[in-house]
């Protein structure tokens, strides 16, 4: 599901569709998307929900929501949930230096830390992730505005019911934390990706997660400000991978989590950085 709402004009109008070959109109500000993997027999309960959140959302309400239906053909890859912790973080700027502390760890120069902080602190949210050269920083995504929107991901029902306790645990069994965490476990199945930042674009979602096979889902909250519609997801490739296998893994290859590892409560950052899962 795609949502989103033509940017007003000045007098509290909508811009019209334009006229071919005239100035080209204002882009669309991004409201919301969501993606998954559902057997047949749930889809209509799952568009119902998906236009509810794109008409009830609070970064606006929508006024075109696209919906794709499409029908898996290739057979799952199947993997495991990332292990998640809850790093301890007080502030925005202890949350900085845990992300810069996570991407350090796994290798990832400080010149693309820094592109990638511009780009989820930045003022226009993008609809999907940068794909970004580790060493770098440079960019591979052809349209800056896109990024690569992950796509073609799920979770079994028995472990959607071991992830549901194990979140209860720690009281976060949210739908947010169980669909980024279903994201961030694809995401981290492609080896030529080493991690990800991430920052919900929902003013009033503050926490945010570095994720990657070394590190784990590390969950930071007070990462933005309240009320901040900034946000946004940075993959970080190896420098010398070739990106166009890697959108189309992140696209188009349809992954399910039949397999859910532990999820931790409160940690601070040294320990969770001593705990090494490759
Ligand atoms: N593929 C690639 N990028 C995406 C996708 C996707 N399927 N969905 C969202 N993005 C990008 C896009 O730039 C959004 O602006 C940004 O990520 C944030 O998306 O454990 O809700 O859907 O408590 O707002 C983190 C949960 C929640 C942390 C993240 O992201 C936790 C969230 P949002
Ligand atoms: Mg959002």
């Amino acid at each position: 599901m795609r949502a989103s709402l033509q940017r007003k004009t000045g007098r509290g109008q909508c811009a019209v569709a334009p006229i071919p070959g005239a100035q080209s109109p204002t882009p669309p500000v991004h409201i919301s998307g969501a993606e998954g993997i559902y057997s047949r027999h749930y889809i209509m309960s799952v568009v119902q929900e998906y236009i509810d959140r794109a008409i009830s959302h609070p970064r606006g309400r929508a006024d075109r929501i696209t919906i794709t239906i499409e029908k898996i053909n290739q057979k799952p890859i199947l993997i495991s949930s990332l292990p998640l912790v809850t790093a301890e973080c007080r502030d925005i700027s202890q949350a900085e230096d845990i992300i810069q502390q996570l991407l350090s760890s796994n290798s990832i120069d400080e010149k693309a830390i820094n592109r990638a902080l511009g780009i989820v602190y930045g003022k226009n949210a993008m609809r999907g992730a940068s794909l970004m050269l580790s060493g770098s920083g440079k960019r591979t995504e052809p349209d800056r505005q896109r990024g690569t929107r992950v796509s073609h991901m799920g979770i079994g029902s028995n472990a959607l019911r071991g992830l549901s306790l194990e979140l209860q645990r720690h009281g976060i069994n949210m739908q947010t934390v169980q669909e980024a965490l279903v994201l961030a476990s694809k995401v981290s199945s492609c080896g030529d990706i080493i991690a990800e930042l991430c920052v919900s674009d929902d003013p009033d979602y503050t926490t945010g997660y570095v994720a990657s096979r070394h590190t784990g889902y590390v969950r930071i909250p007070h990462i933005k400000k309240k009320g901040s519609k900034s946000g946004g997801r940075v993959l970080f490739i190896r420098e010398d991978a070739d990106p166009g296998p890697v959108f189309e893994y992140l696209e188009k290859t349809p992954v399910i989590i039949n397999r859910i590892s532990p999820c931790k409560g409160e940690m601070n950052i040294d320990e969770i950085l001593d705990c090494n899962y490759q």
